[in-house]
């Protein structure tokens, strides 16, 4: 998230696209309400289903799942069309002046560079004069990416899109007027997205086309505005700041690839940009060895940068793992937190694959469909030799540490009750298995040093549970010399004098000099702005900065575009804030101002080229634009080009490759899976709440009354579920809030399925995710889980 919660109360429309907050993040429709009640805010729901969010909507847009880029597209073009976007914020900060290399195009679906399933993004680049890259400033020249964009997006006109996403076209256009309200300097859109966006075969260029959008009218940086991803759980955000995600270290440092970064100097020389904030990376890498391998960590050893696992730059994803396994090349499994027999894609097959497996250790509270595979319904445990173990773990209640939340907040909470039984803490059980393993190693291994040498000293003499405090201060960061707690990440250096676990955490345990209290422990209601800033309360990452971006807020001179959102302002001698700057405004040396047309030219202080891209020369393995695709299974032809699909859309192996064709008569509806606000997830935890339980007890299909009726199925009948890759039977929910799309003259009907049960707990039924494909996003292989073809019949 750009912006926080406590922010969302200065939006003016929010375009809630691809997210049912009402289900899924009830807070979220409390901010949003105090826009609403105190401010007049409105609320713009795009969703295939009419749901509780769309309830509360001033304006509701049905769309068929898997075409928010026509969508997008469609505002954004009706915004250039009509002079609705905010010139001057994309003159000023974006990447709209500056023009591409003359050999990019794009034609009948594919952009320039497309060979062997493959982009070389080559012809992608910018133009260059010298050093500097071409632009002009007019915005006429055909080859700026102002005018590449107006006209690729000028295809997506209303009737376009609408044929594609089935919204009725006066709705539509109602939709464009109210959102590019939002282009002007006193007025701020809000773009809140989840899951309908990400869980896409074209998932990455989706985002990309929230940012566009919010781009050209000017909501990014501002107050009430923002691109506002909402994290799944508690610690979901937390985990990938802390390097869980396969391909980044820590603060989304890339991993290290065995043969692109033989030595630190290949990897720094190669990943560290000449401009933006990320020439730092070197600090940011050092310190984190430091912190690894403390005193170990040497100048002359490359602090250990050998230790450091690399990877073999292929797809170690979650689709990837499950695809080895059941190749038979995965032996061993930790199921830590994660319940994959559910809510992974494709669930039989990877069900399947756990067979495959010698060892499986479940660290879980509950014993969860994965933990118990061996003993699903139809499965016979003899003919199974997988050794499992479950290791009982604490729920987040039962022991003390951080969660960061989608505002970036890095929280602290006190353990409110002791754990049952033999439950121990996470950090217990993993802080312990590290220890066992060392133990091992003391004996000799193949390569001993990484294991021997890691820092792993937090014993707390008198206790059971490992010093959080101490790990919480590594992860902070401090001085080697001292081990003072560092304030801030810019206090971090390559020379191996300080020590960081995660650079963006930096300053987050460094004790508040009034609150006297480390700053993730900050409960101070003061706010100042009235913006909802709460710069007291807790930290935000990175730097204690509330809203990213917000050199953006004002105009190249420093002037706030709006006075009443004024984050920063310059007064013509000094920066004035309220919120901490997002870019240089201060010589660290010597204090002395910086003043604002350094910071003008430079307010995307993420990107090498110091502005946002509206057109991506790099970052993307589909396109520097985004491009309406269907997904991989579709009931219809892509009215846009001869790509059906994404042409690089990742596919999976074996079992896990079924697919249906495109308008397959044997599955003609369109499948979607979405959640409920009773269950969670995999259903884990509230399917063992026998009041969570008996709320929501049973798994059901949700399909339209027309449906129900040519099927002959009433309210509650059971109903087979199917799709070529297996069938699924559960109750039928006749809802006339699911209604069939028109798409080009064709009526196509939804399925909706939550995903919330299994066989295991005390409310069990169908895993909707026995039907889903195994498809993924090329940027980052996460499954399309809502568009899909099936088939319903009466059971
Ligand atoms: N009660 C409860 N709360 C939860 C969770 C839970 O399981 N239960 N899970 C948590 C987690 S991990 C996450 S990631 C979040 C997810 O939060 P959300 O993303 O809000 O969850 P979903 O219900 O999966 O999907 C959101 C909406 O996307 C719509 N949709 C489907 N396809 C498309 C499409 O192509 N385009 C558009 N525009 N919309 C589409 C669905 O109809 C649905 O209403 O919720 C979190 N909060
Ligand atoms: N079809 C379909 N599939 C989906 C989705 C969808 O929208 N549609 N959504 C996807 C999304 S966004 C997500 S995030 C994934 C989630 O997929 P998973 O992460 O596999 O599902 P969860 O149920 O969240 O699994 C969490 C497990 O952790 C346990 N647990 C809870 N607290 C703790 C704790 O403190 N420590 C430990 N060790 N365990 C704990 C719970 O009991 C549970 O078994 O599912 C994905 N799957
Ligand atoms: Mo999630």
């Amino acid at each position: 998230m750009t912006n926080s919660f406590t922010d969302y109360k200065n939006g003016d429309v929010f375009l809630v696209i691809g997210a049912n907050p009402a289900e899924n993040h009830p807070q979220v429709m409390r901010h949003m309400g105090i826009a609403m009640a105190t401010r007049g805010a409105k609320l713009i729901v795009a969703d295939p289903r009419f749901t509780k969010t769309a309830a509360k909507a001033d304006i509701y847009a049905t769309l068929r799942p898997g075409t928010d880029i026509a969508f997008l597209y469609g505002i954004m073009n009706y915004a250039i069309q009509n002079g609705l976007y905010f010139y001057d914020y994309v003159l000023n900060y974006t990447n709209a002046s500056f023009l591409v290399n003359p050999e990019y195009g794009f034609s009948d679906g594919l952009f320039t560079g497309f060979a062997d399933g493959k982009y070389d993004t080559k012809t992608w680049a910018y133009q260059m004069n010298g050093d500097a890259i071409a632009k002009d400033p007019t915005l006429q020249d055909p080859r700026c990416v102002f005018q590449i964009l107006k006209k690729h997006v000028s295809r997506y006109d209303i009737k376009t899109v609408c044929k594609i996403t089935g919204t009725p076209e006066d709705v539509f256009k109602k939709v464009c007027d109210l959102y590019c309200s939002t282009g002007k300097p006193d007025k701020a859109g809000n773009l809140i997205y989840a899951m309908g966006i990400t869980q896409s075969s074209h998932g990455s260029q989706n985002v990309r086309a929230t940012a566009m959008l919010q781009l050209l009218l000017g909501n990014i940086g501002i107050a009430g505005g923002g691109v506002n991803a909402q994290r799944g759980e508690s610690n979901v955000q937390g985990s990938t700041d802390q390097g869980i995600l396969y391909h980044y270290l820590t603060g989304y440092l890339g991993s290290v690839n065995a043969t692109l970064h033989p030595t630190l100097k290949d990897y720094l020389d190669k990943e560290t940009p000449k401009t933006s904030f990320w020439s730092n990376k070197p600090k940011f890498l050092i310190s984190m060895l430091k912190a690894w391998y403390g005193a170990k960590a040497t100048k002359e050893n490359d602090f250990c940068f050998d230790y450091v696992p690399k990877h073999d730059g292929k797809d170690h994803s979650h689709q990837a793992i499950f695809q080895q396994m059941s190749e038979g090349k995965i032996k061993g499994y930790f199921a830590w937190g994660q319940n994959p027999a559910v809510g992974g894609p494709n669930s039989t097959v990877a069900r399947k694959a756990l067979e495959n497996l010698d060892w499986m250790v479940a660290v879980d509270l509950f014993e969860t469909e994965t933990a118990s595979f061996w003993k699903a319904p139809g499965v016979n445990p003899a003919n199974i030799k997988t050794e499992v173990f479950l290791l009982p773990t604490a729920f987040s209640y039962e022991k003390e540490g951080t969660v960061a939340n989608s505002s970036r907040w890095i929280q602290w909470r006190w353990k409110a009750v002791e754990p049952p039984g033999k439950a121990k803490s996470d950090l217990w059980i993993a802080y312990e298995i590290f220890k066992a393993v060392r133990k091992e190693y003391q004996a000799g291994g193949k390569f001993p040093a990484p294991i021997l040498d890691m820092v792993w000293d937090y014993d707390l003499p008198g206790h059971d549970e490992p010093d959080i405090m101490k790990i919480a201060k590594e992860m902070n960061g401090y001085t080697v010399a001292d081990g003072a707690t560092l304030d801030a990440f810019s206090k971090l250096k390559d020379d191996g004098s300080t020590a960081c676990g995660v650079w963006i955490y930096a300053g987050y345990m460094f004790e508040d000099p009034v609150l006297k209290v480390p700053a993730s422990q900050r409960r101070s209601r003061e706010d100042k702005s009235g913006l909802g800033l709460f710069p007291k309360w807790s930290f935000a990452w990175p730097a204690n900065r509330r809203i990213v971006y917000n050199r953006c807020s004002a105009d190249p001179s420093g002037k706030p575009w709006d006075p009443k959102r004024m984050l920063v302002s310059w007064d013509g001698a000094q920066w004035v804030n309220n919120d901490v700057p997002d870019f240089g405004f201060k010589d660290a040396t010597t204090g002395a101002f910086i003043t604002p047309d350094k910071s003008a030219v430079n307010c995307y202080i993420m990107t090498t080229e110091g502005v946002g891209r509206l057109f991506a020369p790099t970052g993307c393995k589909d396109g520097p634009l985004p491009e309406h695709y269907e997904p991989v299974e579709s009931p219809v032809n892509n009215l846009m080009s001869k790509q059906q699909n994404n042409p690089v859309a990742v596919k999976y192996k074996g079992d896990f490759a079924k697919l249906a064709p495109t308008a397959s008569p044997d599955f003609p509806y369109i499948g979607t899976t979405h959640r409920l606000v009773e269950h969670y997830q995999s259903g884990a935890v509230t399917r063992s709440c026998p009041n969570l339980a008996e709320l929501q007890p049973e798994m059901f299909a949700s399909i339209s009354p027309g449906l129900a009726k040519k099927l002959g199925v009433k309210p509650g009948d059971m109903v087979a579920v199917s799709s070529i890759r297996g069938e699924i039977k559960c109750r039928a929910n006749v809802l006339p809030i699911i209604k069939p799309f028109k798409i080009d003259g064709k009526e196509i009907e939804l399925i909706g399925l939550p995903w919330h049960y299994g066989f295991s707990g005390i409310a069990t039924g169908a895993t909707a995710n026995d039907i889903t494909p195994s498809v993924g996003d090329p940027n980052v292989m996460i499954p399309e889980s809502k568009a899909f073809l099936c088939n319903v019949k009466k059971a």
